[in-house]
């Protein structure tokens, strides 16, 4: 047992809280030896989190007086950025790997503890870029400085975390073949279907699963009776999850997640999470992906239905997270009231 050494993740919402917990459950299941650790942005519900995670971290970098604060205040744009390079603070342990809350880990993955800073998978964007959803790292007060004061100065490429990582550890690429995952532990939907013959061929040594794109898991519903999955088009097309591995985050999900939750919030009716995602403002509640990766293709045009009778669906938790009621669509409405 290693004590010194963990995983960690990151919810700046209560969904992406929703996924942490899901991933948190995933290494439990898979007999993990190492400390699970959650980095929390200041409006996340602790209570369920803590009955899975050993340690939760509240991250309000708003309120600190420290170097965090002076970035964010120099760079508010990139304040989830910041939140999650938060995690290089986390000296109590010797090395840590770093996982997204839209990951989920389908069997043990301890060996990654082998490997250096900083160790991750090819982007399948643009395969010299490294993915930051899955990274080995060394927590470091030095390196968390370093890093604050390049992305304060630099900014991000991508504006997000993974264009300031990738910018700072700029030799990945090129440098050391060790510090190159295989693939296989942060496999996307979207390399599922760009290149479906090597997914054939290789799918079977998937290790880990990252949700990567607009559509998170949690958008979706869940039908406990049916054990099936509400919304999603069995089609395959980019930008797409893969039916199989969304379908076992909600196995996952109702078996040993909702359960918490209903202990520690009482009998509420489940919803998605994209309640939620409307009151914490947007930009709070994102990760690199959505400037980084296209969005889902447009699905077919369903007949127009008047607002009353969206309204109604709504009420009635038929939410067309794709069409109508999508993020985008919401996210415009809010700005209008904003401005
Ligand atoms: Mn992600």
């Amino acid at each position: 047992l290693c004590p010194e050494e963990a995983f960690v993740t990151l919810a700046t919402c209560d969904s992406y809280a929703k996924g942490a917990m899901v991933l948190g459950q995933s290494l439990r299941d898979h007999h993990t030896t190492r400390k699970l650790v959650a980095l929390l942005g200041p409006h996340v519900t602790e209570e369920a989190i803590k009955s899975i995670f050993d340690e939760v971290c509240v991250v309000n970098l708003i309120d600190s007086e420290d170097k965090a604060n002076l970035a964010l205040m120099k760079r508010p744009d990139l304040g989830v950025t910041f939140t999650k390079l938060h995690c290089w603070t986390l000296t109590q342990y010797s090395k840590c790997v770093f996982m997204d809350a839209d990951t989920m880990v389908l069997s043990n993955i301890d060996e990654l503890f082998e490997r250096e800073e900083l160790s991750a998978a090819p982007d399948p964007g643009w395969p010299d870029c490294f993915n930051s959803g899955v990274f080995v790292f060394k927590p470091s007060v030095e390196t968390h400085e370093k890093l604050l004061t390049f992305c304060s100065e630099n900014g991000s490429f991508d504006g997000g975390d993974q264009g300031v990582l990738n910018s700072y550890f700029d030799t990945w690429a090129t440098a050391d073949i060790s510090k190159h995952l295989p693939f296989t532990y942060n496999l996307s939907s979207i390399a599922i279907y760009s290149y479906l013959p090597a997914f054939k061929q290789y799918g079977h040594n998937a290790k880990v699963v990252h949700f990567l794109g607009q559509v998170k898991p949690w958008n979706y519903s869940y039908d406990t009776q049916k054990g099936e999955v509400k919304g999603h088009s069995v089609s395959q097309q980019p930008g797409q999850l893969h039916p199989d591995y969304l379908l076992l985050w909600w196995q996952l999900y109702a078996k040993s997640v909702a359960p918490l939750l209903q202990k520690a919030y009482g009998n509420v009716p489940f919803h998605s999470g994209f309640v939620e995602v409307i009151l914490y403002h947007s930009s709070t509640c994102t990760d690199h992906e959505q400037t980084s990766h296209p969005a889902a293709p447009a699905a077919p045009e369903p007949p127009k239905l008047s607002s009353e009778e969206r309204k109604k669906r709504w009420e009635a938790g038929q939410i067309d997270y794709l069409g109508d009621d999508s993020f985008a669509n919401i996210e415009r409405k809010l700005d209008t009231f904003l401005k």
